[in-house]
């Protein structure tokens, strides 16, 4: 069973993820088939892509596939993670990307939907960013995700208190584009993009790389880059990193000593 839909309505590419049973958690082979499914939008003169989960999913992703997450030591989002290569593929793709989110979003899930370009909404759809939960220090490139989106005392709440942010406070944010009922929601998304792909697709895609790179124009001296890792280092190598690993897969609440 693929764990990635791929179908086309006209010049909209839309890519489903395909793995209820495990709650559309980002594991390394879902996101490798996202990855090569994103590639052929071009001979498929796809004008726009559509991400989405299957209709009346409860969760739209469960977030990273914990599961693989490196072990103690290790960076737990290394560049070469496939869902750091699938968000860099997002940003740099040149068409627009929408998520049609239904069901909850959680953890690196939610850096994945807003890494595209727009999203819609419905009421089910929540908004939990995890790492603090789980130990991870989280990167500096996911940091700026969110800062990009949404004022910064609210990415510090969402990072620091790892409660959901439900779907009428991410509409009034600006997270969400569009907040549609639930029965609305692929014909609104599906709309939407139709209008998008009447317009010229080389002054999207410049315009889309544009707003990407000037998204991204945060000089970070040398100094201050190895002194992040550092900081991230400190977090990763520590036991608080091991305790929150070991209490996702015990399903028991963390226990963390600041060790
Ligand atoms: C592996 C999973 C997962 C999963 N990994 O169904 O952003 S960071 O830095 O935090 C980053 C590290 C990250 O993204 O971390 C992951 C953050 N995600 C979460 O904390 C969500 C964890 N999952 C849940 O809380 C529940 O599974 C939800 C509420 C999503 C769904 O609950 P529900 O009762 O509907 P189950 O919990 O029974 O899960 C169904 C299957 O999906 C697996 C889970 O282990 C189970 O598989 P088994 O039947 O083999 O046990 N699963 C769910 N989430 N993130 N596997």
């Amino acid at each position: 069973m693929p764990l990635i839909l791929s179908e086309k309505h006209d010049t909209i590419g839309i890519l489903t993820l395909n793995n209820p049973e495990k709650r559309n958690a980002l594991n390394h082979d879902l996101l490798n088939e996202l990855i090569e499914s994103m590639k052929d939008y071009a001979e498929k003169k796809c004008r726009v892509l559509v991400l989405r989960a299957p209709a009346g999913s409860k969760t739209w992703s469960a977030g990273h596939d914990v599961r693989e997450l490196p072990h103690p030591g290790r960076d737990p989002l290394p560049w070469s993670d496939p869902l750091m290569v699938i968000i860099r593929q997002i940003q740099d793709i040149p068409l627009p990307v929408i998520a049609m989110v239904e069901g909850a979003v959680w953890g690196g899930a939610c850096d994945l939907a807003f890494s595209c370009d727009m999203l819609v909404g419905c009421p089910t759809a929540s908004f939990t960013m995890t790492p603090a939960k789980i130990g991870v220090p989280y990167n500096a490139s996911g940091i700026l995700h969110f800062m990009n989106l949404m004022p910064v005392n609210t990415v510090k709440e969402m990072f620091f208190t790892a409660a959901p942010l439900g779907a009428e406070q991410a509409y009034r944010l600006g997270i969400l584009n569009d907040l549609v009922p639930v029965e609305e929601l692929e014909a609104f998304t599906l709309a939407k993009a139709e209008r998008i792909a009447q317009n010229s697709p080389l002054s999207i895609a410049a315009i889309k790389e544009q707003i990407r790179l000037l998204a991204a124009a945060h000089p970070l001296s040398p100094r201050t880059f190895e002194y992040i890792q550092g900081l991230r280092r400190k977090v990763y190598d520590s036991q608080d990193y091991r305790e929150g690993i070991q209490s996702f897969y015990e399903k028991r609440k963390p226990a963390f000593t600041g060790e």
